[in-house]
């Protein structure tokens, strides 16, 4: 018997937010980024999701010299908190060079500031000792269909990546996908897209994805079923687990906030096939609700691992032998109903 998989949990700076939304501005105190780093523990994470220009602000304008010294300030402040890097993600949706795009613009300049953006994203990720990239192909798609040679994008994507491979021998590169918003439709909608570009890369081990709950569900896709087809080509880099609600906005609510049984289904697939076992993070990307009064605010992080952990124990107390038994005599109508009283806690 293999001992139960001790979970590690992850989330980003930006899951602590003011509450602004494209209607309003901020609502709550401003919480300082540097005091962030504290929280995690007493939170009971040990993980710490990165932005490049969460650890090194004003990265544009830095010399590289000044990038390095920032980087090395926060992984003392990491190793002083006792955190984990799990991974930097070049923020490449903000500048005014990112707004076609990054590695897919049309103009050749925009594509080489994406390029030497993400150099510096691996290299604060190697001063942080952290060992993957996040690319969350923001703005790589199109509001209107004639705007991009879509196949030239792909080229354009796969090159990109390839380059990356060749500047760090060791980054893994995790890609996040997303079918839409901010763009209306974006390029690597789906984890089967990344996974195939993972393997027309040069390096297709060091190439994965990080699924995230709400954009599978926003691609009309079970987020259950996006990770167990990244488990199964041994791919998945990582998770940001949150819910959706329907086919709004993308909503990153609390982890089975929505739907609970599509939570528990992801966390059945993540423990069978375990998910965690290589130091692989549980990683949040939850927003609080813009209601919420305080500041800091955290409930939103403490609930949905909360809810992961009762899930958890939800997965390991499912009668496995009675679900073999109904899988076998095709009654999936009983299996249905004992799911759900389990879920429940009802007993039968
Ligand atoms: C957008 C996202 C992003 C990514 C993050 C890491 C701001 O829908 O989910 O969160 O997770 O940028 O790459
Ligand atoms: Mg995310």
């Amino acid at each position: 018997m293999t001992s139960p998989t001790t979970y590690r949990f992850s989330f980003g700076p930006w899951n602590i937010s003011e509450g602004n939304d494209p209607f309003g501005p901020e609502i709550r105190a401003a919480f300082p980024h540097e005091k962030k780093l504290a929280l995690f523990r007493t939170l009971g994470f040990e993980g710490v999701q990165f932005h490049d220009d969460d650890v090194v602000p004003g990265l544009d304008e830095c010399t590289p010299g000044q990038m390095l010294r920032r980087a090395a300030e926060v992984k003392t402040a990491l190793d002083d908190e006792g955190l984990i890097p799990e991974f930097v993600a070049p923020r490449l949706w903000f500048a005014a060079q990112t707004v076609d795009g990054a590695y897919t613009a049309n103009s050749a300049a925009d594509r080489a500031y994406a390029r030497d953006r993400t150099r510096k994203c691996i290299d604060i990720a190697r001063a942080l000792d952290c060992k993957a990239v996040v690319l969350w192909f923001s703005r790589e798609g199109t509001y209107i269909r004639e705007a991009k040679d879509p196949k030239l994008a792909y080229v354009r994507l796969l090159e990109s990546i390839n380059a990356m491979l060749d500047y760090d021998p060791e980054i893994e590169i995790w890609i996040e996908p997303k079918p839409n918003e901010p763009t209306d439709q974006a390029y690597v909608p789906t984890v089967g897209h990344a996974v195939a570009l993972s393997y027309a890369s040069k390096a297709p081990h060091r190439v994965k994805g990080l699924i995230e709950s709400a954009h599978a569900l926003l691609a009309g896709l079970d987020p259950s079923d996006e990770m167990a087809f990244a488990l199964a080509h041994d791919k998945l880099g990582s998770v940001h687990l949150n819910d959706q609600n329907g086919l709004k906005y993308d909503q990153d609510k609390n982890f089975g906030g929505a739907n609970l049984r599509v939570a528990f289904n992801q966390v059945r697939v993540l423990e069978e096939n375990g998910y965690g076992r290589r130091g692989e993070f549980v990683g949040l990307d939850i927003k609080a609700m813009r209601t919420q009064r305080g500041s800091p605010v955290t409930e939103h992080l403490k609930a949905s691992r909360e809810l992961f952990l009762l899930l958890v124990e939800k997965v390991r107390t499912l009668d496995r032998a009675l679900v073999e038994q109904f899988r076998d005599a095709r009654d999936y109508e009983a299996l249905e109903l004992y799911v759900l009283r389990h879920l429940m806690g009802t007993k039968p």
